[in-house]
């Protein structure tokens, strides 16, 4: 008789994963079936048989909480979005559609404000008020800051960092667990070729787990309709209800609330800017 057992996905490459079950890892193959119809994931929970001593045969996924395919990452206990404002100047769009997926895909979301030790306070609280104000939970970090406030709130999680390349994710992840063997992310300068990216796994950093995926370091936006763009704006959506259209877009309709908010101040101007950018790239998709 065939016993299922419960594993979690440690790492995947190709058709192969490492399958943790118990205090052992076995390596899992797959039935192109269940790679094609299900995509398993890292940080999957996956109900597998031994096949041999080493080697497991990977039957399907349990249910998920939340889960993006690129990178392939499932069951996130949160997602640690860095933005800088100098070396890099971070463009703040990225910032937006990482909050907006985030919210497509209910994983709680840390906002790190991050290198704050290259500028003022005076440049960086304007947008921890924004932010803070539309009800995410924002942080003002450096390495060479003290970071165990940070470190408190990573423990016992699965946490995927995200965020520009050269913002300092790396870097972080280093001065946060120093004995740590890093190379999160290290290899993500060679480029985004597929090639180069054919791998995803958790690391073990004390009691965090932390989804090293190397050419992911920012999320790409899934195919979307203007209604889950609008869904990834909170006060875009709220506002919304008061349009004169019911199906306004926020564009150029009449007696738009949105655009009313956005003048007198209500709606932050970046926001809405960022709103119609991905608003815009929707429709681009779709037409090819
Ligand atoms: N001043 C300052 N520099 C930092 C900080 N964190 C990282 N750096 C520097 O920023 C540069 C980029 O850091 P990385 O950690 O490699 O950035 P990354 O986000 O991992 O970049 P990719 O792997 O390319 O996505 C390095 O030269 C770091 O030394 C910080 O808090 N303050
Ligand atoms: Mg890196
Ligand atoms: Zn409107």
């Amino acid at each position: 008789m065939r016993v299922l057992l419960l594993g979690r996905v440690m790492r995947r490459e190709r058709y192969n994963v490492v399958i943790a079950h118990e205090d052992r890892t076995h390596l899992g193959l797959a039935k192109k079936k269940v790679w094609e119809q299900e995509k398993i994931l890292v940080n999957d929970r996956v109900w597998f048989y031994q096949v041999s001593d080493t080697e497991v045969s990977v039957e399907r996924t349990a249910g998920r909480k939340n889960y993006f395919l690129r990178p392939p990452v499932a069951n996130l206990d949160l997602l640690v979005y860095l933005h800088s404002f100098k070396n890099p100047q971070c463009d703040v769009r990225y910032l937006d559609l990482t909050l907006g997926l985030g919210k497509l895909q209910d994983i709680p979301i840390l906002l790190l404000f991050h290198k704050a030790d290259l500028v003022q306070k005076e440049d960086v609280d304007p947008w921890v008020d924004l932010y803070t104000k539309l009800g995410y939970e924002v942080m003002v970090t450096s390495v060479h800051y003290d970071l165990t406030v940070l470190k408190e709130r990573l423990r016992g999680k699965t946490v995927l960092f995200s965020g520009p390349t050269g913002v300092g994710k790396s870097s972080l992840v280093k001065a946060l667990w120093k004995e740590a063997p890093v190379r999160v992310g290290d290899i993500s300068r060679t480029g985004r070729g597929k090639h180069t990216t054919s791998w995803v796994e958790l690391l073990p950093f004390e009691d965090t787990y932390v989804v090293d995926a190397p050419g992911f370091s920012l999320l790409e936006m899934p195919p979307m309709n203007p209604w889950d763009i609008q869904r990834m704006f909170p006060e875009i959506e709220a506002m919304a209800k008061n349009c004169f259209f019911s199906d306004c877009l926020h564009l150029k309709e009449p007696h738009c609330a949105v655009k009313e908010a956005v003048e007198k101040g209500l709606i932050a101007e970046s926001r809405y800017n960022s709103y119609l950018y991905y608003l815009k790239k929707q429709e681009e998709a779709k037409k090819r």
